[in-house]
């Protein structure tokens, strides 16, 4: 629970906004229905009931209005047979609704009087609400702006995904170190989801394949299942903002399939029928953190394959009910992959259209290559899927066959292009000869997709230049770019009321639905009494970040210091590491010279570490170590502390971004595909230190380099050091400073009695080759702080850079991508409701 001082100063400063909302619905109605509910579905009474359960009964509240205009929508999708996107994600990094959908009804101060007059706070009420941590961060959390974005602009889209039984784990620290716990956030309900039984669909597993000759003397597959799977789907409404329309989530549930347990059931006995029940439902049970170790493969196959077969029948299920047939599937069905994990949807759907409705296959390949395509998130190759063909052929004997033919006519058309030329041919094949037989997803998803995007300029360079670039040669015009964005209504408008009212009366209200208006404050970065109200804005976040970090960690800490922030997954490419060595640099000045002048300053970090991702987990405990040590010493009189905020998660970061002053954006160039914190980062006033990676270029386009702070070698730099030679040691012997703070890890200093305990990091930096370069960026960083530091001295400087950041930032808008979407791969056309 969140401090409730800071959580009632925003409420009072939200009061003054005059909305029309997009639904009919007074005060008095909004709190008769709010009691309707709490008294008629919850069976409790305003005197017994606790915040859970005014939680509860508003969002039943809100559902009411929710689910007219969903089943409105759905009507009027399926009465004019629309084409629609189905975006298959893995991830959907929701956080939480009720705030959301209350802006997005345009609701959010009428609940907000309605529950003051029954003597409740509504962002009090809001804080109950656990989030839907459904992802792992960046590309889970993208999915969730994009569904945001294609319900704001009225296009018919699915988002479907897996209603797992526990999302990414929660996060504590045990003197440092990250401990894991289940995230249980649906133990007693979720008043968002829907339960379709009506929907359900049987996914087969394992098995063998027969070859049957029909009447006709026709060969074709049969695929005779080992065990069969129950998908029960949960749909989460999806309100775009003025709710002219209401898409859905659609989550699947594995549950034992009965018909099949009841065999087993038969031939084992009950307690052999229990077991294979609670294996079924293993498949949806938990959410894999990205970059742990090989453990529980095969159930990751499972339950990508689970979701993309349920997905993929209910998205025919479809389209047959509305009495369409083959020949115009790609015409009304368009399929985003979001990255590789459902890729296993490509052979299902040939299967289906192959062995179940006999189509032919160059029939079905031309759907298929019309229907599919693909997004990537990432060059680092740990990330991209392979599957060993022994597990394949074990739990997908038929997609196996499938994945083959696919790959034979493949590398037909390789050779026609580069005859001869089997290094090509291995270089490209969809299965990867070797010891062991691997199935490169990725390759199948770009010989299938009529289109791949990289996710921001640089990143989409790089994937035709160095991932892909033969297939770039063999299909031209297949590789495009789409930069992310982030949807304005959740971080902005409801997470910074105050700097949202600022621009409604700068720019007007719509800002909301074009970011772009922004920029009309621009003339004002250099107005004074502008640049007070923006950072007043800024300070007033600030003080309430204070409270919740005393609320959470016991830290005292002062607005007055410059808020740091690095909040994103833990990630040796993201650079965490490159941060605590210089912050050990700031501390060690002070030690050196406690007059050493330097602007107080906090630095904050957020992040969770893959559980079996060792040197992740290092640096965290390095962090809170350091922060310990730092935080209790007086002789540094408060210039420097450090916090590390437990159990990162959307929520938190809501509270984070709009009370930073500098965005921690230092990844190694090349490495980071977007980045989409940097993005909020900026659009809430904070100044970015980072380098020219993902879409931190971009952003300099739109706000001028000369308002961030940039550092460090860039992507063809980084290449041409790597090429050369790189030797973290150089740099170790050449700066006495880099030297004396690495070698600080080996000591006790900051583990007393435990000499070595960070040594670990200081290896990665040098024995180990410090294979993200943090050594070779060290002292162009520690100038960028230093500059920073100058900077922040210069209120007016530093406010009309911070207005700079926010008012660039329209191009980052969500909205903005899924029209480049919509333009360039899904051709849609928008049909919102009257
Ligand atoms: C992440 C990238 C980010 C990017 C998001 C969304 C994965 C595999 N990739 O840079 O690291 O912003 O995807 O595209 O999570």
């Amino acid at each position: 629970m969140v401090n409730k001082q800071a959580v009632k100063k925003t409420m009072t400063k939200n009061k003054s906004a005059e909305i029309v909302p997009a639904i009919d619905c007074t005060t008095d109605q909004m709190q008769q229905a709010i009691l309707d509910r709490l008294h008629k579905t919850l069976a409790t009474e305003e005197s017994k009931a606790n915040n859970k359960a005014w939680w509860n009964a508003t969002c039943y509240a809100v559902n009411e209005l929710l689910f007219e205009k969903l089943t409105d929508t759905q009507k009027s999708h399926s009465g004019q047979d629309t084409r629609a996107v189905n975006y298959l994600s893995l991830e959907f990094l929701m956080g939480r609704l009720l705030s959301n959908n209350l802006h997005n009804l345009e609701l959010f101060n009428v609940a907000q009087d309605a529950l003051k007059g029954l003597g409740k706070d509504l962002y009090e009420i809001c804080e109950e609400e656990p989030d839907m941590a459904l992802g792992n961060g960046g590309l889970g959390r993208l999915a969730a702006c994009f569904i945001d974005s294609l319900a704001t602009l009225g296009y018919p889209a699915i988002g479907y995904g897996i209603h797992y039984e526990n999302g990414l784990f929660a996060q504590s620290f045990q003197d440092g170190r990250q401990i894991e716990r289940p995230d249980t956030w649906r133990e007693y309900g979720n008043p968002w989801e829907i339960c379709r039984p009506e929907s359900i669909q049987h996914v087969p597993l394992y098995g063998y394949v027969e070859t049957v000759i029909d009447e006709n003397g026709v060969s074709h597959k049969v695929w005779h299942a080992g065990q069969k799977l129950k998908g029960v789907p949960w749909d989460v409404p999806i309100v775009g903002y003025g709710a002219k329309t209401v898409n859905i989530l659609r989550l699947w549930e594995s549950r034992a399939d009965e018909a099949f347990d009841w065999d087993v059931f038969n031939a084992g006995g009950y307690v052999d029928a229990q077991v294979e029940k609670s294996k079924a439902e293993t498949i949806s049970k938990v959410l894999y953190p990205n970059d742990s170790t090989d453990e529980g493969k095969e159930l990751r196959l499972i339950q990508q394959y689970f979701f993309c077969a349920c997905s993929v029948k209910d998205i025919l299920r479809r389209f047959r009910r509305a009495g369409n047939d083959w020949p115009i599937l790609a015409e009304k069905v368009a399929i985003q992959l979001n990255d590789t994990h459902p890729t296993i949807a490509i052979p299902e759907l040939m299967r289906i259209l192959v062995d179940e409705e006999r189509l032919e296959w160059d029939f079905a390949w031309s759907l298929c290559e019309k229907i599919f395509a693909y997004t990537n998130h990432t060059l680092l190759p740990e990330a991209l899927e392979k599957w060993s063909v022994a597990l394949f052929e074990k739990v997908l004997p038929r997609h196996l066959e499938i994945i083959y033919e696919i790959n034979r006519r493949f590398l037909e058309t390789v050779e026609q292009k580069w005859p001869g030329d089997n290094d090509i041919k291995a270089k490209l094949s969809i299965v990867e000869e070797g010891p062991q037989r691997m199935v490169r997803m990725a390759n199948l998803c770009v010989v299938t997709a009529h289109k791949v995007n990289g996710v921001a300029a640089v990143h989409s360079e790089l994937v035709k230049t160095d991932l892909f670039p033969e297939f770039n040669e063999l299909y031209p015009t297949k590789l495009i770019n789409v930069t992310n964005g982030i949807t304005p209504r959740r971080w902005l408008k409801a997470c910074n009321p105050a700097l949202a009212e600022l621009y409604d009366e700068t720019v007007g209200k719509d800002w909301v639905v074009n970011l772009d208006k922004l920029k009309d404050a621009l003339p004002k970065a250099t107005d004074t009494a502008f640049q007070k109200r923006f950072m007043d804005i800024k300070r007033d976040n600030k003080v309430e970040l204070v409270n919740i970090i005393k609320d959470l960690t016991g830290v005292e800490v002062s607005a007055d210091a410059i808020f740091d922030i690095q909040i994103k997954r833990l990630h040796e490419y993201k650079r965490q590491q490159l941060n605590l060595i210089h912050i050990l640099t700031l501390y060690k000045r002070l030690l050196e010279n406690p007059d050493y002048d330097m602007v107080p300053r906090v630095f904050l970090f957020g992040a969770k570490a893959a559980p079996g991702y060792h040197m992740a987990k290092q640096i965290i405990y390095a962090l809170n170590k350091v922060a310990e040590k730092v935080n209790n010493d007086k002789r540094i009189k408060d210039k420097l502390k450090i916090v590390f905020l437990p159990n990162y998660r959307v929520s938190l970061a809501e509270k984070m971004f709009p009370a930073a002053d500098i965005s921690e954006q230092i990844s190694t160039a090349g490495l980071e595909a977007s980045g989409t914190g940097n993005m909020k980062f900026a659009l809430n006033g904070a100044l970015t230190v980072g380098t020219m990676d993902g879409a931190n270029i971009e952003m300099a386009e739109e706000i001028g380099a000369e308002h961030m702070f940039i550092f460090g070698l860039s992507v063809a730099e980084v290449k041409e050091l790597k090429t050369v030679g790189y030797n973290p040691y150089d740099y170790y012997y050449n700066n006495p400073e880099l030297k004396a703070v690495l070698d600080w890890l080996d000591s006790d200093f900051f583990t007393p009695g435990q000499p070595g305990a960070l040594s670990d990091i200081k290896r990665s930096l040098l024995e180990y080759g410090d294979e993200y370069l943090c050594l070779a960026d060290y002292a162009s960083y520690c100038k960028a702080h230093d500059a920073i530091d100058t900077t922040y001295r210069n209120k007016a400087l530093w406010a009309e850079k911070a207005i700079r950041n926010s008012a660039a930032m329209g191009k980052f808008n969500s909205d903005r991508s899924i029209e480049d979407y919509v333009a360039n791969v899904w051709h849609l056309k928008k049909y919102p409701l009257a």
